[in-house]
C-alpha cells in the first residue's frame, strides 16, 4: 500500500518536473544558416548602400585620367582645399564612408610619406606642410563619416617599381604608414577611441587611426614594367593593423569588384563566389564577378564603382551624369544586392564643384522622395506558412518592421512545400505603385534563386537573386491593385524574407509614360 502511494507521489513530481523543463522549448529557434556567411564588417559595409569616391591628385591639375609619374609635385596646389566641404557633400549623398586616392597610378602621395619625395612635401600647397589624408580624417570624424583609402599598386613614378622585392617592401611600408593605429603606438590611449591626433609630426611619425576600407586597384597598363604584387603579404599586414577593415580588390578578400565601371551589377548577383577562381587584374573574369556564384564557398559581395563624370578625375571640360542616369545606376547597384561607390572628384581649387554638389543633392532628394512612403506598411500580410506557428517569432508581419536583417518571415521547413509565398493586401482603395523592394535576411546566408511578383493575379515582374536588397522598377509603369503576392519558386533551403516595400517613383517613365 505504502509503495503504491510513494509511486503515485513520484509520478506527480515527475510530470511537474517535465512540464517545468518543457516550457523553454515553446520558443522556436532561428533556422540553421546556409554557409558562407558575411563577417561582421561585411554586414556593416552592406548596410551603407552608398559610399563616395574622391579621385584627387596631380591629374586634377593636368586634365588627365592617367598620369605619367613624371609630374612635378609643384603643380599640386589646391589653394582653397576644404575637406569639410567634401564630407558635407558625402553626408548630402547619404554616404557614410568616403574613399580617397591616397596615391593613384602616377605615384604622387597626398600625405607626407617618409618613403618618397613625390608627395605633398614637394608642393607649394601649405608650403609643403599639407596632408590631405589628415585633413579628410579631421573633417570626417565630427560628422560621423568613415574614411577609406586607395593606394594604387601601380606606381609609375617610383624607381623601385619593376623590382619585386624592393617595390613590395616600399609598398608595405606605405601601408603601415597609412594603417598604423594610434592606440598601438601609445598604450595609454583609449582603444575604443582611435581618433585624433592625426598625422602628428611631418615625416617623423604619421598616424591616422581607423580606416574602414582599403582599395587595391587591379589596373596594370601594358607599358608598365611587370611587377609581382605580394598580395598575401599586403592583405595579412592590413588585417594585422586594422582587424575590422574591409579589403577591396578584384578578388576580395572582403569586397569584390563588380566587373565593370558603369555601376551596374548583374541582374543575377550573388554575394557568394569562389575566391580560388579569382585573380587580380584578369579581364576574363568580369562576367563571373558581375553575377557571383550560387555555389561559391566565399562570402564576397560586390562594390559598383562609377563616376558622376565621364572620367575619374575632375577636368575643365566634362559634363555630369543626368539625374535619370544616376537613378538607373542606383537601381542597378543598390537594387541588385550591391554597394554604389559614386565618384565625386574635387576640382583644382580643392573643392567639389557646385554643379556636382547640386546633382548629388538632387540624387539624394529623389531617393528620399521615392522611398519615403512605403505603401506596404498599411497592408495586411499573410504567408504560405510560418516557422513555429502563430506567435513563433517568424511571422510575415516581420517584413514590415524597420529591421532588415534580424527579423524576418521564415516558412516552415518540416514539409515539402513547393511554393513559398507572402501576400500583402491593401485597403479598399487599393494601391498605385511602380517600385517593389524585397530584402533577404542575409545574416543567415543568401538563399533565393528565383522569384515572381503578382498584382491581383497578374505577373508584373520576375527575377533570380534577391540578397540584401532587390529593387524593381516595373516595366509596365504604374500599376493599381489590391493584392501583391511574392512567390519564391527556387531557393537554397527555406527563403528568409526580412523586408518588403511598395513605392511610387515619380521619376520613372518607361516607354513614354
Ligand atoms: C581603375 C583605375 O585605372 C582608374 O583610374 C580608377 O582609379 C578606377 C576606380 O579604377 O582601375
Amino acid at each position: 500500500m505504502l509503495s503504491h502511494s510513494l509511486f503515485a507521489i513520484a509520478t506527480i513530481f515527475l510530470s511537474l518536473f517535465q512540464q517545468a523543463i518543457s516550457k523553454p522549448e515553446l520558443v522556436t529557434p532561428p533556422p540553421l544558416p546556409i554557409l558562407p556567411l558575411p563577417s561582421y564588417s561585411q554586414l556593416k559595409w552592406q548596410q551603407r548602400e552608398i559610399i563616395m569616391f574622391l579621385h584627387f591628385g596631380v591629374n586634377t591639375f593636368t586634365n588627365s585620367e592617367l598620369g605619367t609619374g613624371k609630374e612635378n609635385p609643384a603643380i599640386f596646389n589646391p589653394t582653397g582645399l576644404n575637406a569639410a566641404q567634401w564630407v558635407e557633400t558625402a553626408v548630402e549623398a547619404g554616404a557614410s564612408l568616403v574613399i580617397l586616392t591616397a596615391k593613384h597610378h602616377d605615384g604622387f602621395c597626398l600625405w607626407p610619406s617618409k618613403y618618397t619625395d613625390h608627395s605633398v612635401i614637394g608642393s607649394p600647397w601649405k608650403n609643403g606642410h599639407g596632408d590631405v589624408i589628415r585633413e579628410l580624417l579631421e573633417a570626417a570624424e565630427p560628422r560621423g563619416v568613415d574614411v577609406g583609402l586607395y593606394l594604387s599598386p601601380l606606381d609609375l613614378h617610383d624607381r623601385r617599381y619593376g623590382h619585386d622585392k624592393e617595390y613590395n617592401e616600399f609598398y608595405l611600408a606605405q601601408l603601415q604608414e597609412l594603417l598604423k593605429n594610434p592606440c598601438d603606438m601609445d598604450p595609454s590611449r583609449d582603444h575604443n577611441d582611435p581618433s585624433p591626433p592625426f598625422g602628428e609630426t611631418r615625416r617623423e611619425i604619421v598616424i591616422y587611426g581607423s580606416v574602414r576600407e582599403i582599395w587595391f586597384d587591379g589596373a596594370k597598363p601594358v607599358n608598365a614594367t611587370n611587377t609581382t604584387y605580394y598580395f598575401n603579404d599586403w592583405f595579412t599586414m592590413v588585417k594585422e593593423l586594422q582587424s575590422t577593415i574591409n579589403i577591396f580588390s578584384d578578388a576580395g578578400p572582403d569586397v569584390r569588384w563588380v566587373g565593370d565601371e558603369q555601376g551596374f551589377a548583374g541582374k543575377t548577383c550573388w554575394s557568394t563566389i569562389n575566391r580560388s577562381s579569382l585573380s587580380i587584374g584578369n579581364a576574363s573574369l568580369e562576367d563571373y564577378l558581375n553575377t557571383g556564384d550560387p555555389k561559391g564557398t566565399d562570402w564576397l559581395p560586390a562594390e559598383c564603382d562609377v563616376s558622376i563624370r565621364a572620367g575619374w578625375f575632375w577636368n575643365t571640360t566634362e559634363t555630369i551624369k543626368k539625374l535619370s542616369k544616376l537613378l538607373e545606376i542606383y537601381y542597378n547597384s543598390v537594387g541588385r544586392n550591391c554597394l554604389l561607390l559614386l565618384n565625386v572628384p574635387p576640382n583644382s581649387t580643392g573643392l567639389i564643384s557646385d554643379s556636382d554638389v547640386k546633382r548629388v543633392r538632387e540624387f539624394r532628394s529623389a531617393i528620399d522622395t521615392i522611398f519615403g512612403n512605403n505603401l506596404a506598411e498599411k497592408c495586411y500580410v499573410k504567408a504560405s506558412s510560418q516557422r513555429g506557428g502563430k506567435g513563433g517569432g517568424f511571422g510575415p508581419e516581420n517584413v514590415l518592421d524597420t529591421d532588415h536583417l534580424w527579423t524576418y518571415w521564415a516558412p516552415r521547413d518540416d514539409q515539402d512545400e513547393e511554393d513559398y509565398w507572402i501576400e500583402l493586401e491593401g485597403t479598399d482603395d487599393g494601391m498605385r505603385f511602380n517600385v517593389v523592394r524585397i530584402q533577404e535576411a542575409i545574416g543567415l546566408g543568401q538563399r533565393i534563386k528565383r522569384h515572381e511578383i503578382y498584382v491581383d493575379g497578374d505577373r508584373v515582374a520576375s527575377g533570380t537573386t534577391v540578397g540584401y536588397k532587390k529593387l524593381y522598377r516595373l516595366k509596365m509603369g504604374v500599376v493599381h491593385g489590391y493584392r501583391v503576392k511574392i512567390r519564391i519558386t527556387r531557393s537554397r533551403g527555406v527563403p528568409l524574407v526580412s523586408s518588403v516595400g511598395l513605392y511610387f517613383d515619380p521619376f520613372w517613365h518607361p516607354k513614354g509614360q
